[in-house]
């Protein structure tokens, strides 16, 4: 046996007068600081030195232009571009320098911090077969 609950629900007493009272609702916003973790890249602290110097290496199908570039001594910020059509990378080697950026993806760049010596380095695509279809070069420090 179910009676049809009416719920009776007015005041008796009082008008329901307009209820604005919205409450203080006291919250405690703690924002936890959750910094997000550093790329994995081993990045050298290296300060920009006074012969700091930068170079951008544009990369195509199969060629680095300029093929050869002149930096000066210290720290050098080579910007790899690649302006081709396909995945590219840059590697520079020389006077036990071996650095290399990651895949570059078509349109995209990347740069790479090398502190040299004076003297000559190799820069060359790594990619599968890349350097010996012509994507080569050298870089002149001095
Ligand atoms: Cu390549």
């Amino acid at each position: 046996m179910r009676y049809p609950m009416i719920a009776v629900a007015l005041v008796s007493s009082g008008a329901l007068a307009v209820a604005g009272c919205g409450g203080s609702s006291k919250k405690s916003a703690s924002s936890p600081a959750s910094t997000p973790a550093p790329a994995p890249t081993t990045t050298s602290a290296a300060p920009p030195a006074a012969g700091a110097a930068s170079l951008t290496i544009g990369e195509t199908e199969y060629k680095l232009t300029p093929s050869q570039g002149n930096a000066k001594a210290g720290s050098v910020t080579i910007t790899a571009k690649n302006s081709g059509a396909i995945v590219h990378s840059l590697e520079v080697q020389g006077n036990g320098v071996t650095q290399k950026t990651g895949n570059i993806q078509a349109g995209s760049s990347a740069t790479l911090k090398v502190n040299l010596k004076p003297g000559t380095y190799q820069m060359f695509c790594p990619i599968d077969g890349h350097r010996a279809l012509g994507m080569k070069g050298t870089i002149v420090v001095k």
